[in-house]
């Protein structure tokens, strides 16, 4: 059982870092941007999965301390990557639905932006669609506020939530993100992931919206999803999430 005191002291002694995983251009394979996800090394019980501790910070609401670290953390890269003169690509942050709840989101992450001069392209926000299920006037209107200054909003697992088709309505997202669970069928004889999977390329194309497809990890999904022209993908085909020092290795390599 993870504390809540144990989850304090990770924050206060920067026991959490920033893994990044690259996002590639389909057809080409270059890097074309990232998503940020954060790991936890807990001196005793080693690797804690953001997958179980992130619904407990949600619980006990320090996820908007650590969300504001992802936001800061992430910024302070970008900066270091535009001083380098490094060519630059978005870099995606999961956004929790519980920091929505929070009325200075939208003006901390302006104030990162403007700290760490930060063009607003280069910041990409993830969202589920449970963000979208609470306090929807408000959620809708921080998400426009934050459309405004120019960041583009993904909504993640998509397809998972409920009333999918519904949310694309209300809000329009720059981008979807395709859930790996049905990336991950293509290729094993799950028709119906497929047919879900170029169905939603076809819309976001009619809706202009950009794809990303998550958990490519074959090459007869990459073929898939090449034919029906998704441009982005993200799996472990190309690479799993790693630490900043191998992500920067990979550009120099020049992937
Ligand atoms: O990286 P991994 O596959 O272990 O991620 C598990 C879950 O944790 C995913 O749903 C992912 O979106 C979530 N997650 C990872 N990093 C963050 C983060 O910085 N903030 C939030 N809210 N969720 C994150
Ligand atoms: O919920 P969200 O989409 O934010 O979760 C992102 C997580 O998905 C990443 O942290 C990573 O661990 C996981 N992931 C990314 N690519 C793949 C993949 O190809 N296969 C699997 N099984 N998981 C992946
Ligand atoms: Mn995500
Ligand atoms: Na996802």
């Amino acid at each position: 059982l993870i504390l809540e005191e144990e989850m304090r002291q990770a924050i206060a002694n920067e026991d959490f870092k920033l893994y990044y995983q690259p996002l590639v251009d389909a057809s080409t394979g270059a890097i074309n941007g990232a998503e940020a996800l954060l790991r936890w090394y807990h001196a005793e019980r080693g690797f804690v999965s953001p997958g179980e501790f992130v619904p407990l910070a949600e619980e006990n609401h320090l996820i908007h301390e650590i969300g504001s670290w992802v936001i800061q953390t992430v910024c302070q890269q970008l900066r270091a990557w535009m001083d380098q003169g490094l060519p630059m690509f978005p870099v995606a942050i999961n956004v929790s639905p519980i920091q929505f709840m929070n009325e200075e989101l939208v003006a901390f992450i302006e104030e990162q932006l403007n700290t760490y001069n930060i063009p607003a392209k280069y910041l990409k926000l993830e969202i589920t669609e449970g963000s979208l299920l609470r306090n929807e006037k408000t959620v809708l209107d921080k998400l426009q506020r934050l459309s405004n200054l120019g960041i583009k909003i993904a909504i993640d697992d998509f397809g998972t939530g409920f009333s999918s088709l519904m949310h694309l309505k209300k809000f329009s997202p720059d981008i979807i993100k395709i859930d790996k669970g049905f990336v991950q069928s293509i290729g094993n004889e799950q028709t119906i992931d497929a047919a879900i999977t170029s169905t939603v390329l076809h819309l976001a194309q009619e809706l202009n919206m950009t794809v990303i497809a998550e958990g490519v990890e074959e090459h007869v999904q990459l073929d898939f999803l090449r034919d029906h022209h998704c441009e982005i993908i993200q799996g472990f085909l190309f690479s799993k999430p790693v630490p900043v020092e191998t992500f920067e290795q990979m550009l120099a390599d020049g992937y």
